[in-house]
């Protein structure tokens, strides 16, 4: 499974060196420390203070986008994925993997909801990890009896506030949510366990009631209030107005978790951070409820932009494509082409402007530094757009001596060659052999005959040895 991310496109070369991926038949690596120019500012000057948009810490007195935490629901909202199953063994897994990664709290699975989910919670309590373990409940004393018994550090507590779920699913109206949530409040502090309230589809809840009961459990001592876009129709600015507001209302933190049924779930979680949010619900690759909520890298992909320095002393960034990768496998997905970060193509440069560009200085076309999630950045030049300073950065790797006028001549037969069809990085090596080779035979590669004979005997020359300047093949 998910050997899909290992799998560059053709015609690509690796620019960093230190990642793990493979590279496959066409990707091109360039190696950062001959072929590419160190940026001449310092890294956080090239990431952050020449971009006019950066988030600044000290911009707004309420955002949180560089001081907040993740609270990780794989093992609860990923949970409820259609493709999920997860037994105990690979929930143990992820909750490592969870934990190597560096966030903040893992939330798991009602021990409410099966004998099976109880003992996993149970178990997960007992693993001893850095994170929390919290574990998420209806706001209800049976299952609340039941939560505190677990071993948990925290509890997590919703309950249905808008029209629909009132009418429609548990029928309460607010004044019986109100004296359930205080109930269930107060006896998980009884016990010394932290306790969250939230309200689902809260978005779609009456704005009077929200504010009310969020002003009554934060009087009660309740450690976090909590804002759902449980069907993901809220867009950034009503999140910002809504948390901006619940802001002013409670003294308490407030988590925020949205649905990704209009793609606005990670843009959702930054601009709740903008507007007051301390903690931010997020799962791999984003899975749960149908399309999910913010997928962990993603997300930490959005926040590294805004404040790198806080992101990579909080999280071990090296781990998210493990953890990706067992989620993945246990779910039976492949890591999207195009996931922040870790999707096969995150990193991978095209355009011959791109490349040259790239070659220069990475800071030109990327905002992401693919080393610091131990990935590897790629130009793909077996193509018709591909550009002759590519080109001769792969010839350099090879250790093929040509002049600039030389690539050009190179780079030309290449795109003739990759108008009929995009070349694998084996033809483009072998076009620049074939060059180097002729060249110094004195041969003139420049006539389609010379060069048409010589690329078919070095094809046909071509055995399951990889190609060698000195032994001619
Ligand atoms: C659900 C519940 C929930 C809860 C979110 C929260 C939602 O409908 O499955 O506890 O904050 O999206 O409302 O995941
Ligand atoms: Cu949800």
């Amino acid at each position: 499974m998910c050997d899909c991310q290992d799998t560059r496109p053709s015609k690509m070369q690796r620019i960093e060196g230190e990642a793990s991926d493979d590279v496959k038949e066409s990707h091109v690596a360039v190696d950062s420390s001959s072929a590419v120019s160190k940026p001449a500012r310092s890294e956080n000057a090239a990431l952050q203070g020449a971009q006019p948009f950066s988030a600044s810490r000290y911009a707004d007195f309420l955002s949180n986008v560089s001081n907040f935490k993740i609270i990780e629901s794989t093992l609860r909202e990923g949970e409820q994925f259609a493709n999920a199953f997860f037994d105990t063994e690979t929930k143990i897994k992820i909750a490592k993997a969870l934990d190597n990664f560096g966030v903040d709290c893992i939330e798991l699975t009602s021990p409410a909801a099966s004998e099976q989910s109880r003992k996993d919670c149970e178990a997960i309590c007992k693993l001893g990890l850095k994170a929390k373990v919290i574990t998420h409940i209806r706001c209800h004393m049976d299952d609340a009896r039941i939560a505190v018994e677990t071993g948990v550090d925290g509890v997590d507590v919703v309950m249905g506030t808008s029209k629909f779920l009132r009418e429609y699913s548990h029928g309460k109206d607010m004044t019986y949510i109100t004296k359930a949530a205080v109930e269930v409040i107060n006896f998980v502090k009884s016990k010394g366990i932290e306790i969250r309230f939230s309200t689902e589809d809260s978005f779609r809840s009456d704005l009077v009631d929200l504010l009310s009961i969020y002003q009554v459990v934060d009087k009660v001592g309740v450690n976090r209030v909590g804002i759902a876009d449980t069907v993901g129709v809220a867009s950034p600015r009503q999140v910002y107005d809504l948390v901006r507001t619940l802001r002013g209302v409670v003294g308490c933190d407030i988590e925020c978790h949205f649905h990704n049924d209009t793609g606005c779930a990670i843009a959702n979680a930054y601009t709740a951070l903008e507007a007051g949010a301390t903690h931010v619900d997020t799962s791999v690759l984003g899975i749960g409820e149908r399309n999910g909520i913010p997928s962990l890298g993603g997300f930490i992909a959005r926040m590294y932009a805004a404040d790198r320095e806080f992101v990579m002393n909080k999280y071990n960034l090296k781990a998210l494509r493990e953890v990706e990768d067992i989620v993945a496998d246990a779910v039976q997905v492949q890591v999207p082409f195009n996931n922040p970060v870790t999707g096969y193509c995150a990193f991978t440069h095209k355009a011959g402007i791109h490349a040259k560009a790239i070659l220069a200085n990475p800071s030109t076309y990327e905002i992401i530094k693919p080393e610091d999630f131990g990935m590897s950045r790629y130009v793909s030049i077996g193509h018709r757009l591909t550009g002759w300073n590519a080109v001769k950065s792969r010839a350099q790797q090879l250790g093929l001596d040509l002049t600039d006028e030389q690539v050009k001549a190179a780079t030309n037969r290449i795109k003739v060659m990759a108008d009929i069809k995009d070349q694998t990085m084996e033809d483009v090596d072998a076009v620049l052999h074939v060059f180097h080779r002729a060249i110094r035979n004195g041969q003139d590669v420049s006539r389609d005959t010379v060069f048409d004979k010589l690329f078919d005997q070095h094809v046909a020359s071509r055995g399951p040895s990889a190609i060698t300047e000195d032994g001619e093949n």
